[in-house]
């Protein structure tokens, strides 16, 4: 059994979706890294980062960086389609979007989301909040003109990517922005809305959606 530590809207819903696509049987260990300090601390002895998600191995190993949760979820259960398999068409693909998703877009929520932790002072914060938020609409827009026309990011084949896409759009810019300005990352979230298989995840992660 796995331990996945979690909070419902946060970056550990692309993990869980990725455990649950892959048949991986795990439990969910809550922790709110903001809101409680009993949390953080839990969170900080398994991750120095603080960072969900955090996945403990059936061994205890801890893992944690959602790009190796989902890569190892794929390893456990090709048959899942997360990643395609190294040497097709499509794995090249897969890598550069999967990298760009969390070493160029998910950073500017670690920068933006609380910018006072970075840097001194309500005007330099407001800057930092406002540039991250411009350069996370340019990298998104980067990634829609670099995609083909679907129906998921690597074309035919769903892979996790499709899962970050769904998750990453319901944080800021949001979806609105997004159904206007990258209709094709629109539409494959909304298809990933949509998947039977995932529903439970969502109604998690994000009741609110309905
Ligand atoms: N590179 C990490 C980023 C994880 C991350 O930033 N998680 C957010 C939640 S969406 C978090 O835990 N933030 C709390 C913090 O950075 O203090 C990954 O891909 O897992």
């Amino acid at each position: 059994m796995y331990t996945l530590v979690a909070c419902p809207g946060t970056g550990s819903a692309i993990a869980e979706a990725a455990l649950s696509l892959a048949g991986l049987p795990f439990t969910i260990r809550e922790a709110d890294p903001w809101n409680a300090e009993e949390d953080r601390a839990f969170l900080r002895s398994l991750n120095p980062l603080g960072q969900l998600p955090v996945l403990v191995l059936p061994d205890g190993t801890v893992m944690t960086e959602s790009a190796a949760i989902v890569l190892h979820a794929a390893e456990e259960t090709p048959a899942s389609r997360l990643a395609p398999a190294p040497g097709s068409p499509a794995r090249a693909g897969f890598l550069r979007w999967l990298e760009y998703l969390v070493a160029s877009i998910y950073p500017t929520f670690t920068f933006g989301d609380e910018p006072g932790r970075w840097v001194p002072g309500d005007e330099a914060a407001a800057a930092l909040r406002r540039r991250t938020d411009e350069y996370r609409q340019f990298l998104w827009q980067v990634m829609e003109a670099g995609i083909g026309p679907g129906p998921w990011v690597l074309g035919a084949d769903f892979s996790a990517l499709d899962i970050y896409v769904s998750v990453m759009t319901r944080w800021r810019p949001r979806r609105d922005w997004f159904k206007e300005v990258c209709p094709r990352l629109h539409g494959i979230a909304a298809a990933v809305d949509r998947m039977p298989s995932l529903a439970p995840v969502w109604a998690r992660n994000f009741p609110q959606a309905g």
